[in-house]
């Protein structure tokens, strides 16, 4: 049998997890996430079943996740930032039996009708044993889509166990290194990569709570690590180089860790150019979708190369493909085509939607990601963007137009809405509404449309920009033509 965590079993003393001042070895993570364990079971909680976790920063949360499985269990993450809308379509859709929230922390929201976990674990030693590799669903991550609320990817501990050793691989990640870094732990990049990927194939994971430059740095530069490795989106590089432009400290400690890892979206090239001139060192890219986790990366051994998301990681198939859903053979960094994946880290489908997942994933085991690519003679990828201008992407987050409209429709004073994604140097795209305001209602109730957006979606999804227009332009068959919103006026 092989073990999801070998280094949870053997009741190692050295350090897993540091979340802000406070840390954990392997072994009291091991002892905590037993806790957790045995409490779930006491709440009824049996194999297969549902559990959902508040991801707070903290020790609590990770030994939750961990627990979770150590129970059977699968895990439904809920971002503390969930808006109203957003948490009854996950508690309708998942069927939760449980809600774990860490007792540090208030309950972001209450569950109406599901029984809720407060529990702060103390440290107690203990082996995390028969974690087994298999194909038992671990995690329920959930994404945008176009339109429609959030999908739920089902996530195998074999996607997962996969996933990370591909990265190692590439990597050469090992438990001599620390992963900095300070994403939501509500999503593969965070979750996955930088608390799962810690505690498989990395010596532990550095998290710090809030990103701040200087947070960032004072982790960087923690004297209990070996050597550092930082994992980051795009936005908060950008802030990074901002800040260091100004602090030759930071620059300094910029060129600490082993690797500057990038993604969840494009690292544009003006920012390569200035952390290279920062640091004189680059940033190596990666590419990927909760569905299918991480497809390329640019190798550890390999110099960054700016613009690329690298190879497909060793194991994954990776082919482009025309309209028709052709292979497309060229390697010339020229021809355009849609990125399809094959391999063990692709999702076991969405959850209650048998119709989203076969429209995404063939007969053959081949998933098609949206996302437009080209192929360079040695292979390296470079994403171009997506297919549907109705995926924004704003810090790194994934965000559906669709959603966003639907939101502000259910504004009484909204007639029409289209939401679009406008670049933005430090977000990638910002959110803007267009809004047509109903026949006589007051223009003055729409300050409040932000407010009303934020209590029903996350924070991110709220539009940046509101602008109020007469009519939406609209092509013959009526269909909004998006493009036409942000393009200069002639
Ligand atoms: C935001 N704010 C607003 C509005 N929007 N206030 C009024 N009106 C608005 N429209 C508020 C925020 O809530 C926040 O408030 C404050 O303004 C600052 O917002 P912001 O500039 O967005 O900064 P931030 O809150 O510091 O967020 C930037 C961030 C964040 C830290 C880079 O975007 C982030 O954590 N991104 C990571 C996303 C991620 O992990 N993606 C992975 C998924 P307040 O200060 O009160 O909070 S992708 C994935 O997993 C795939 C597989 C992959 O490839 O990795
Ligand atoms: P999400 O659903 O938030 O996990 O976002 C997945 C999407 O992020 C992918 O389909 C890509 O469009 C985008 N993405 C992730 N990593 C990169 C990258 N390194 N370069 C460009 N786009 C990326």
């Amino acid at each position: 049998m092989s073990e999801l965590f070998p280094r949870l079993v053997s009741r190692e003393s050295r350090l897993a997890l540091q979340v802000g001042d406070a840390s954990w070895t392997c072994a009291e993570l091991a002892g905590a996430a037993l806790l957790h364990a045995a409490a779930t079971e006491r709440s009824g909680v049996r194999v297969g079943d549902r559990v959902a976790v508040w991801a707070h920063p903290s020790l609590s949360t990770a030994a939750a996740i961990l627990g979770n499985m150590a129970a059977g269990a699968v895990t439904v993450l809920l971002s503390p930032k969930l808006g109203s809308h957003e948490l009854t379509h996950i508690v309708n859709d998942a069927s939760l039996k449980l809600v774990f929230s860490d007792s540090g922390y208030p309950t972001p929201r209450e569950v109406d009708g599901v029984v809720c976990l407060r529990e702060r674990y103390e440290p107690s030693e203990g082996s995390l044993r028969s974690l087994e590799v298999n194909d038992s669903p671990a995690l329920i991550l959930y994404t945008s889509g176009t339109t429609g609320p959030p999908k739920g990817a089902v996530i195998t501990r074999g996607n997962i166990a996969a996933n990370l050793d591909a990265l190692a691989q590439a990597w050469e990640w090992t438990d001599r290194d620390t992963v900095v870094h300070s994403l939501p732990l509500i999503h593969v990049h965070g979750l996955v990569l930088g608390l799962l990927g810690s505690l498989r194939v990395g010596g532990a994971l550095h998290y710090v709570p809030r990103f701040s430059p200087d947070g960032i740095a004072a982790a960087l530069t923690d004297s209990r690590h070996d050597r550092t490795v930082l994992f980051a989106v795009p936005t908060m590089y950008h802030r990074l180089a901002e800040a260091a432009e100004s602090d030759a400290g930071l620059a300094e400690v910029l060129k600490r860790p082993r690797l500057l890892i990038s993604g969840s979206a494009g690292l544009p090239l003006r920012e390569h150019q200035r952390i290279q001139r920062l640091t004189g060192r680059g940033v190596h890219e990666r590419y990927g979708l909760p569905e299918t986790l991480i497809t390329c990366g640019v190798p550890a051994s390999h110099a960054p190369t700016p613009g690329f998301v690298g190879p497909p990681l060793p194991g994954v198939e990776l082919a482009l493909v025309d309209d028709m859903r052709r292979p497309i053979n060229a390697h010339d960094d020229e021809t355009i085509g849609e990125v399809v994946v094959r391999s063990p880290s692709v999702f076991a489908g969405y959850l209650n939607r048998p119709d989203a997942t076969a429209a995404v994933l063939d007969e053959e085991g081949w998933f098609y990601t949206g996302d437009l690519a080209t192929r360079a003679k040695d292979g390296s990828i470079r994403i171009l963007g997506r297919r549907s201008t109705d995926l924004i992407k704003t810090g790194g987050y994934r965000v559906g137009a669709g959603e966003i409209e639907a939101c502000v429709l259910g504004h009484p004073a909204v007639a029409e809405v289209a939401v679009v994604g406008a670049p933005d140097d430090d977000l990638g795209q910002r959110i803007v509404a267009f809004v047509v305001v109903r026949p006589g209602e007051d223009i003055d109730q729409l300050t409040a449309l932000n407010d009303f957006v934020a209590e029903r979606l996350s924070p991110h999804k709220r539009p940046r920009d509101i602008r109020i227009v007469e009519k939406l332009p609209r092509n013959a068959m009526g269909k909004v033509q998006k493009k036409r919103l942000l393009a200069p006026r002639p």
